[in-house]
């Protein structure tokens, strides 16, 4: 997976994810990360300006369209001396559909991706049209850049490339899978400040662990994000133990 973030603040981009797995998984050449600078695109008669007051008036600057073009042919003409077809491109922007597990799966899966990130009141339209494949937000909150949401979605990708994650870091059984978030988890000391370790993982039977983990997550999701509960896989036993709990909650 090779990454092209077309930025204001490349490093910024650059020292948020060069560090932990991402890091490890750039020195191992599973994921590539390449943060271009708009500004050294600006035009020569600007001085490094990129930036310029809407037409029709209104508070805040617009970012142009030319040094974002620019930038973008650049970063495809490295791409196009190894691969064929166009790149996606995603634009982050709160206008953008909400990102999602299965958006992070399915981007995964694509040789290179260019985000462009906005800042100020936003980029020339044109542009856009010209070039974005995909609108995409990271929630229903105003960011004052694109530059943390590509972090998040860059993350959130990566653990989905193969090798990334070893195998005890491994995706598998973690939040998001089955739609069901993950039950909670223990480790040494066996007693903290009084508390004690549920005792059925003290007890070396595999079998029931494994059992009260899931009803944990189920009841977990239905505590937390019973949203979640309509999109998930449930056998006939996860159901029954559901309806179990919304009864005894029913009595508080
Ligand atoms: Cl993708 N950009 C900005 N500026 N704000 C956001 C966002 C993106 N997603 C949520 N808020």
């Amino acid at each position: 997976m090779n990454y092209h973030v077309l930025t204001l603040f490349p490093e910024m981009i650059l020292d948020g994810l060069n560090t932990s797995i991402l890091g490890r998984a750039i020195k191992k050449d599973l994921i590539s990360l390449e943060a271009v600078n708009i500004r050294d695109y600006a035009e020569e008669r600007r001085k490094g300006r990129v930036d310029d007051y809407p037409y029709g008036g209104g508070a805040g600057m617009v970012m142009q369209a030319e040094p974002v073009y620019q930038a973008y042919q650049a970063v495809c003409g490295r791409i196009a001396e190894r691969s064929e077809g166009k790149p996606r491109v995603i634009y982050l922007t709160p206008q953008g559909q909400v990102f999602h597990q299965t958006l992070a799966e399915e981007l995964a899966r694509e040789e290179d991706l260019i985000f462009l990130c906005g800042h100020y009141e936003g980029i020339d339209e044109r542009v856009l049209e010209e070039i974005v494949t995909d609108y995409v937000s990271i929630g229903d909150y105003v960011l004052t850049g694109g530059e943390l949401p590509s972090m998040v979605m860059i993350d959130a990708i990566s653990r989905m490339v193969p090798g990334v994650l070893n195998n005890e870091e491994s995706a598998q059984f973690e939040s998001f899978q089955d739609n069901l978030l993950e039950y909670p988890q223990y480790s040494r000391p066996e007693e903290w400040r009084g508390k004690k370790v549920p005792e059925v993982l003290m007890s070396g039977h595999h079998g029931n662990v494994e059992q009260w983990r899931r009803e944990k997550s189920l009841e977990r999701t239905l505590e937390r994000r019973p949203d979640l509960l309509e999109t998930a896989e449930l056998s006939q036993k996860d159901r029954k133990y559901l309806v179990n709990c919304k009864y005894k909650s029913s009595f508080f």
